[in-house]
């Protein structure tokens, strides 16, 4: 007999339409446990549920107008009233009065389950901000009234802010940091007695004051795991609409460019593939078995040949579905798009980051040409894909200058999308490492803890937010996020399009929207607890992304 868990995923109120995409990373979880002998059970809990749940309706009623107002009054040119804004501020903190209350009950809920159905362990996924408290609750509650439940976790934040954790809770057995799949059979086997801590890698944990970091281990060969699971007695959120049927295709994993900015190599290690026919052959099951065949590769950092070889296997095998990915622009090839685009290929995210050459040489470490990411860009649109660039504004050294260079670029290429960042400072990172290098300034101390705690103020723009704790270019958090707010209002002043990435624009064209409606109407939806729309959504682009 093997041992009974719940893997939980829990990031809070969703404020985006991909919280509701199916999480790849528990389905591979589950599947490790089960094709182990064990029994576990997925507890999703970013499902439309909980949008009622966590915005009930009395909050609803009183937050739509405010929003209405403010939106309307901002668009007209006009500064949004202040009562208006000071009335909506008194919401926001109630309605996040009662989201904190209402994870208690969930955690409380799930302490309840767990009793009764004599669960041996469970793994939590940490998100962050609220993904992360929200998760910690549950650990919480559960030790409570079990203090020798073993609680695991793993996750992003685990991935970034590793043993900081331990400062905010006590309540977790072990951290898990990296890949999981190996790792969770062996705490399996450690709930059972039959090994320590000490022998499973890729873990983090307190023995007595001293934290313990076992060394990692990265899966080498893709093609050993076992295929994710989605079943509805496994995945119950996958029942009916609370999920948007879309997979998450896990095609490869780590990062083999050292950006100074991105916490990817750092987080998952270098790059690794899975063969092209394991890829197609997973497709063809999630097909054959779900009933579901758009996609979105999970990979941050895709090479152009695997791309190339996924579309070719999937046009042999004569297979009809879409799909989205990140891009690379210099392992593309820009005569590889057309046969993307005939493979299914609906739309690609590339990091653009800047479009001044020595910005991307000295601060970004891009190893790219200006020139020849034109090229792909525009290979890329005229291959008919939806193309998307991100930016970084204003990063460090940015002047009039360098942000007109962004513009022109952008405007030469006629991307389609472009999400724009402010510079974010990941641990460990090159810029983490050397602030000062990169006209930044922060404490190295303190900011770790306050970032991995940071909440987003979902009803404001970021200017409202609390401050980020480090400066940009000597500009405050204040200031700096309002740099990122002109240059955006500027962008769609010059046509382009913003905040839409490639899985947004995959989502809009099977809602039957354009981009630009459906980010729009989700932006209204999630801010005001829309339910109905958002419920409609999901309804229509499940009607579309799966057959039956
Ligand atoms: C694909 C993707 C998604 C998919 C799938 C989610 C997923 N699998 O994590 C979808 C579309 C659902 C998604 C949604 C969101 N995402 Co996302 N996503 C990614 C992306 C590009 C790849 C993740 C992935 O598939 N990795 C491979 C899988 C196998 O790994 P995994 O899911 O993390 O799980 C493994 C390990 O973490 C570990 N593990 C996880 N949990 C546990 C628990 C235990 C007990 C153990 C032992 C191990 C373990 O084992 C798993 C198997 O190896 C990453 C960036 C990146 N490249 O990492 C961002 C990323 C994870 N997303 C991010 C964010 C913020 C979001 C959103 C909030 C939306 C947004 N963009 O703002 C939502 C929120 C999630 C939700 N469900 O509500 C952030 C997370 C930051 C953070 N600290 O939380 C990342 C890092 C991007 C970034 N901004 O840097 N995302």
């Amino acid at each position: 007999m093997g041992t009974k868990s719940f893997l939980i995923t829990f990031a809070g109120y969703p404020y985006t339409p991909s919280s509701f995409l199916p999480d790849n990373g528990m389905a591979n979880l589950a599947s490790s446990l089960i094709n182990n002998g064990d029994y576990s059970r997925i507890l999703d809990y970013n499902n439309l549920n909980m949008t009622d749940r966590l915005f009930p309706k009395r909050y609803r009623v009183k937050i739509r107008p405010l929003i209405e107002a403010i939106m309307e009054k901002g668009e007209g040119g006009k500064k949004p009233g202040f009562g208006n804004l000071f009335s909506l501020s008194f919401l926001n903190h109630q309605l996040n009065r009662f989201q904190h209350q209402e994870f208690r009950r969930i955690a409380q809920e799930i302490t309840v389950s767990v009793r009764k159905e004599k669960i041996d362990f469970v793994g939590l996924k940490l998100w962050n901000g609220d993904g992360l408290t929200a998760s910690l609750t549950i650990a919480r509650e559960l030790k409570k009234v079990m203090p020798d439940l073993p609680i695991f976790a793993g996750g992003p934040s685990v991935d970034i802010f590793r043993e900081e954790i331990f400062k905010i809770t006590d309540d977790i057995d072990a951290l898990s940091y990296g890949e999981g799949e190996e790792t969770i059979v062996m705490l399996s086997e450690y709930v059972q007695g039959k090994k320590k801590l000490e022998e499973i890698p890729n873990l983090i944990f307190k023995k007595g004051k001293k934290i313990i970091t076992t060394p990692v281990k990265r899966i080498k060969d893709l093609d050993t795991l076992s295929y994710p699971i989605y079943d509805e007695e496994i995945y119950p959120a996958m029942k009916g609409n609370q999920k948007i049927k879309i997979i998450v295709l896990d095609e490869s994993r780590g990062c083999p460019n050292s950006c100074y900015f991105c916490i990817q190599p750092i987080k998952s290690g270098g790059l690794r593939t899975k063969s092209p026919g394991r890829v197609v052959d997973e497709i063809e099951m999630l097909t054959k078995k779900y009933k579901i065949n758009v996609f979105e590769y999970a990979g941050s950092s895709t090479p152009g040949v695997l791309l190339k070889k996924i579309a070719e296997e999937i046009l042999r095998r004569g297979l009809k579905v879409e799909y989205t990915t990140f891009g690379h622009i210099r392992s593309s090839h820009k005569e590889d798009f057309a046969l993307l685009k005939q493979s299914g290929c609906y739309s690609i995210f590339f990091g653009i980051e800047s479009g001044n050459q020595k910005i991307l040489d000295k601060v970004m470490n891009k190893g790219v040409k200006i020139s020849r990411m034109k090229d792909v860009l525009k290979a890329s649109k005229d291959a008919g894909i939806f193309t998307v660039g991100s930016i970084i504004v204003p990063a460090p050294f940015e002047t009039e200058k360098t942000k007109e260079e962004t513009l022109k670029l952008l405007l030469d290429v006629g991307i389609d999308a472009v999400p724009v960042q402010f510079p974010g400072i990941y641990p460990h990172t090159e810029w983490a490492l050397h602030p000062e290098k990169y006209n930044f300034e922060l404490n190295k101390k303190t900011y770790v803890q306050k970032v991995m705690n940071y909440k987003i103020k979902l009803f404001f723009p970021p200017r409202f937010w609390k401050p980020l704790p480090y400066k940009v270019n000597g500009k405050s958090f204040r200031d700096f996020s309002r740099e990122t707010e002109d240059f955006v209002k500027r962008l769609e002043h010059n046509g382009i399009l913003t905040a839409v990435s490639d899985d947004l624009a995959l989502l809009a064209k099977y809602a039957h929207l354009s981009p630009r409606e459906y980010r729009d109407q989700n932006r209204l939806n999630f801010l005001t607890g829309n339910l109905e729309n958002i419920q409609k959504q999901i309804e229509e682009i499940n009607k579309n992304t799966s057959f039956a």
